[in-house]
């Protein structure tokens, strides 16, 4: 691949890993940056230490103090002249996406996508932080609930969404006031300072401390973003196994965490389903991003009348999908992010055996080019169980997916919500009634339930997030906004006497 864009990315050989409104002369450890498509080095990045979070924290806050001032519609149109630098290199940001994170170039340019349409959605926003007007029980008095910036936002993102997590977070707090401090996955810090730079040069010198980021050690950077009381949102994507020592150490000094964590998706597909249909949402849902989304279909509950006709059709799918190289067109399944993932693949491939799951297809380490034998490359696996074996209850990053036929509507939906996550379901159906019940309140406890498409590939517009284990955070779209802000109830009295509420007579007459 032509590296040249990188240049225009303004990533060089060398990099630094903290922006504090200036790039800072970190000292911390030199962190080589390979792609997962080859193994080869792409650049460096020295990473910050404590001292330089510290440097961070301060610009960013001190920043917000008076950004806050601005009109949030003045907010809103610095985010707008961001969101046309992110559409000027979209391409080349696609490009390093796929390069870094290893996702097909397709998905790459998705992403960038993304950040897109939640800065236009962010511009339109900074005119609508509407509150509420609430009526009084008191004479000559009125009510109202204000929304008010809250300070500095932490975004903790993960690799498999390196640059659209932030872009979620970011663009939604700079129009409510905030500003931001980032701590990347150290798998994609230069899709991260690539991010950073082009929203830094928009905002100019003024303002660009805004868009604070530190690339370092979850223990000594992650730490103190944790603990840091200029920090009163932490917003991290990541593993269950994350989200239970961020929750509790971002409460334990009473900020607010949200959540974005593990997903274990269904999607049912009843007996009168458009096979046809359901095949291709099922094939992208699940092998798309080599199965490495939060929002990857894992598990199918099949009717059993259709099971097998199904299996073979997913099968037959899954052959014609190139794995390869994520910058050739025809490739649709690139690499695992790294080794440690494809060990986690080849450990529940096993477990998935040993607790009498049947392979159907894949299962292995595939087969590609010398040019690409660094990579951690995996075939598309479908398992056939009886029931929900242990190892469906796991998230496992990898493109795994098992089938387990079911009898009834309710069987489906009560093994839809018998797993620890809940993040995304789908249904596939033609009837009304199974379509509606899935998305009632008896229906599937995921954040996210859709009909006729698969688990993964939501819009910006709607709240994303997910219940129970995924930690019930909403960020994106419709009000997620309002976690980026605080609430103020004011009670006004215009008249000239001081009733009490709830009538108390206090004194006086
Ligand atoms: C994630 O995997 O962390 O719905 C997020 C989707 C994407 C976001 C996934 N828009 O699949």
């Amino acid at each position: 691949m032509n590296l040249s864009f990188l240049a225009t990315l303004g990533i060089g050989k060398t990099n630094s890993g903290a922006f504090s409104g200036t790039w800072r002369k970190t000292k911390g450890e030199t962190l080589t940056v390979r792609s997962p498509i080859d193994g080869g080095t792409i650049a460096t990045v020295t990473m910050a230490d404590a001292k330089d979070y510290a440097e961070v924290s301060k610009a960013a806050h001190e920043t917000y103090l008076r950004w806050r001032e601005l009109p949030a519609p003045k907010r809103g149109e610095y985010v707008r002249q961001i969101g046309n630098a992110f559409r000027e290199h979209k391409e080349a940001l696609g490009k390093l996406v796929a390069l870094e994170a290893g996702k097909i170039l397709q998905e790459g340019l998705g992403e960038a996508q993304e950040c897109i349409d939640i800065a236009d959605f962010a511009i339109g926003l900074s005119r609508q932080l509407y509150g509420l007007t609430i009526a009084s029980e008191r004479p000559n008095h009125s009510m109202r609930e204000t929304w008010h910036p809250i300070g500095t936002v932490g975004i903790i993102s993960a690799f498999n969404f390196p640059i659209a997590v932030w872009a979620w977070n970011s663009m939604l707090a700079l129009v409510c006031g905030d500003s931001c401090l980032w701590k990347p996955s150290l798998k994609t810090p230069l899709c991260a300072i690539a991010m950073t730079k082009i929203a830094a040069q928009v905002l100019g010198k003024e303002w660009s401390a805004l868009v604070g980021l530190v690339i370092g050690p979850d223990l000594t950077v992650g730490s103190a973003l944790l603990d840091d009381p200029k920090v009163p949102l932490i917003s991290a994507t990541g593993s269950t196994r994350m989200g239970r020592i961020v929750g509790p150490r971002v409460a334990q000094r009473f900020g607010r965490s949200l959540l974005e964590l593990g997903g274990n998706n269904a999607i049912l597909v009843l007996e009168d389903a458009d096979l046809d249909l359901a095949v291709r949402g099922i094939v992208f849902g699940a092998v798309g991003t080599a199965g490495q989304r939060c929002t990857t279909t894992r598990r199918l509950l099949v009717h059993e009348s259709i099971v097998d006709d199904l299996q073979k059709r997913l099968v037959k799918a899954y052959g014609q999908c190139t794995i390869g190289n994520p910058l050739d067109k025809k490739t649709l399944i690139g690499p695992l992010v790294d080794e440690a993932s494809a060990k986690a693949f080849d450990h529940a491939v096993a477990s998935a055996k040993e607790q009498g799951g049947q392979v159907i297809c894949g299962g292995t380490r595939a087969k590609v080019g010398k040019a690409l034998k660094n990579g951690a490359y995996v075939t598309p696996t479908i398992v056939r169980c009886k029931s929900m074996l242990p190892i469906v209850r796991e998230e496992t990053f990898a493109p795994i997916l098992y089938i387990v036929p079911i009898k009834t509507l309710d069987e489906a939906i009560a093994l839809n919500n018998d797993v620890p996550q809940g993040l995304s379901s789908a249904v596939f159906t033609r009837d009304v009634r199974a379509a509606e019940r899935f998305l009632s309140a008896t229906g599937s406890d995921c954040g996210i339930a859709n009909v006729n498409i698969g688990t993964s590939g939501a819009e910006i517009g709607g709240a994303f997030g997910g219940e129970k284990e995924t930690g019930g955070g909403r960020e994106s779209g419709s009000d997620s906004w309002k976690v980026y802000m605080r609430r103020q109830t004011s009670t006004v009295n215009w008249g000239n006497q001081l009733p009490l509420a709830q009538g108390i007579k206090f004194g006086g007459d």
